[in-house]
Formats: C-alpha cells, sequence, structure tokens
C-alpha cells in the first residue's frame, strides 16, 4: 500500500484545499493528513475559526482522506515518515524546497496552489 502523508490547518474548507487533497490521494492508496493543533497554529501565527476537533470531524468526512493525526511542532515529520511508512510527502507549492530534508525517507512533491482562494482571502471578503 502506497501511503502519502500532507500537512495543514485546513480551516474554513475550500476548493484548494479538497483540490490538494484529491490530487495527494491519487499519488498513492491512503492519504494521513496531519492537521495543524490550536497550539501549533499560534506558533504558525495563524488563528483557526475552526477548532482542531472540528477541522478534524470535517477533514475525515472527505472522502480522499483515509486519517487524520495532529500536528504538534514544525520537527515532527521525519518522524511521522516514518512511524507510518510513508512513501510520498506532498504540500502545495507555496512550501516549494521548504521539506526537501524528507528525500532522504520519502518522496517529496509539491503541487500547484489553488489560484484565487484561501482562508486569508475568505476572512477578508467576509469583512467587506
Ligand atoms: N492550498 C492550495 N491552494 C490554496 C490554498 C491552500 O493548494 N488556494 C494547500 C496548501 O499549499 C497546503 C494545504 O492546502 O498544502 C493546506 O493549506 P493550509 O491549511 O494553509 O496549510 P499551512 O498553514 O500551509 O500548513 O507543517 C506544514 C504546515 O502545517 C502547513
Amino acid at each position: 500500500m502506497k501511503k502519502v502523508i500532507t500537512y495543514g490547518t485546513y480551516d474554513l474548507l475550500h476548493v484548494g484545499h479538497i483540490n490538494l487533497l484529491r490530487r495527494a490521494r491519487e499519488l498513492g492508496d491512503y492519504l494521513i493528513v496531519v492537521l495543524s493543533t490550536d497550539e501549533f497554529n499560534s506558533i504558525k501565527n495563524k488563528k483557526a475559526y475552526h477548532s482542531y476537533e472540528d477541522r478534524k470531524i470535517i477533514l475525515e468526512a472527505i472522502k480522499y482522506v483515509d486519517e487524520v493525526l495532529p500536528e504538534y511542532t514544525w520537527e515532527q515529520k521525519i518522524q511521522d515518515v516514518v512511524d507510518n511508512d510513508v512513501n510520498v510527502f506532498v504540500m502545495g507549492n507555496d512550501w516549494e524546497g521548504k521539506f526537501d530534508f524528507l528525500k532522504e525517507y520519502c518522496e517529496v512533491v509539491y503541487l500547484p496552489r489553488t489560484e484565487g482562494i484561501s482562508t486569508t482571502k475568505i476572512k477578508g471578503d467576509l469583512h467587506k
């Protein structure tokens, strides 16, 4: 079984997230999403609207997602890849090159982001 892993906050779910998850899942047979906890979001200077628990329930309802695990730190990726026998690490290309250290452990794929949509844009548009 070819296992794929990806990371993110996945707040205010939108088509950019779904496009990423679909393409990531298509690279293997099983997709693990490592979801930023509320505490880690504050380290990323992000404030999610939905709690970790709610973001986890939402992600688990997506047909492309097989498993959701918590992301607590920047430093857990190697351990996650090894512990879960991951073959492919995937992120949107806003992260291009940032996780190439994982190439020792698995394939590293950066996928084109979906243009014109982001959680930040949604929040901004709603305030207009
Ligand atoms: N994404 C995308 N297109 C968009 C918006 C997001 O392809 N228009 C992708 C991002 O590139 C990322 C995933 O969707 O791969 C989740 O995006 P975020 O929730 O913003 O994740 P981020 O805060 O970048 O978290 O350790 C890594 C971090 O946890 C990444």
